[in-house]
């Protein structure tokens, strides 16, 4: 059954190159509602845990250094059908496929450093969620 959340990251080289505000901007402009939101640094360990799904993947090391470099912005999202459209909104995982106007298209440096994350299905989306936040931080 489709659910009405989606999990976010805007993820360092965003944070670092100032577009926190800019994306933020986007998300809640496409209908998107924030309902949990957190500004934090994930350890090697953290970042690895959350990444788990991807240990066999040859990037694996590089995407948990990479996501460990610096603050992150974690959010849920509430709009109808928010996992899929939220991928359309942040565009393809390699910025140079990303359509003119996403979040990646506007914002990525690269396939790693691309920006922003978005669940895959309603199922991670409820597992990443819960991952970061606990039922008090949510409005
Ligand atoms: P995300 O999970 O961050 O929303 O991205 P995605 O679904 O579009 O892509 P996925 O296959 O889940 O990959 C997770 C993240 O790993 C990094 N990546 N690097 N070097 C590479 O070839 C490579 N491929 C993927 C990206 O940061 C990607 O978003
Ligand atoms: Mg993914």
């Amino acid at each position: 059954m489709a659910t009405n959340r989606t999990f976010t990251m805007i993820k360092p080289d965003a944070v670092s190159n100032g577009h926190i505000g800019a994306i933020l901007n986007d998300i809640t402009s496409a209908g998107f509602k924030i309902i949990a939101l957190k500004y934090t640094h994930l350890s090697k360990e953290t970042a690895g845990a959350f990444y788990e799904v991807h240990k066999e993947r040859p990037f694996y090391a590089d995407l948990v250094s990479f996501m460990s470099s610096g603050p992150i912005v974690a959010a849920i999202l509430e709009k109808d059908n928010a996992v899929e459209d939220f991928r359309k909104l942040i565009g393809a995982t390699n910025p140079a496929d990303a359509a003119e106007g996403t979040i990646r298209n506007k914002y990525a440096q690269s396939i790693e450093a691309n920006a922003v994350h978005g669940s895959d299905s309603d199922e991670n989306a409820e597992i990443e969620g819960n991952f970061y936040f606990s039922q008090l931080e949510r409005f």
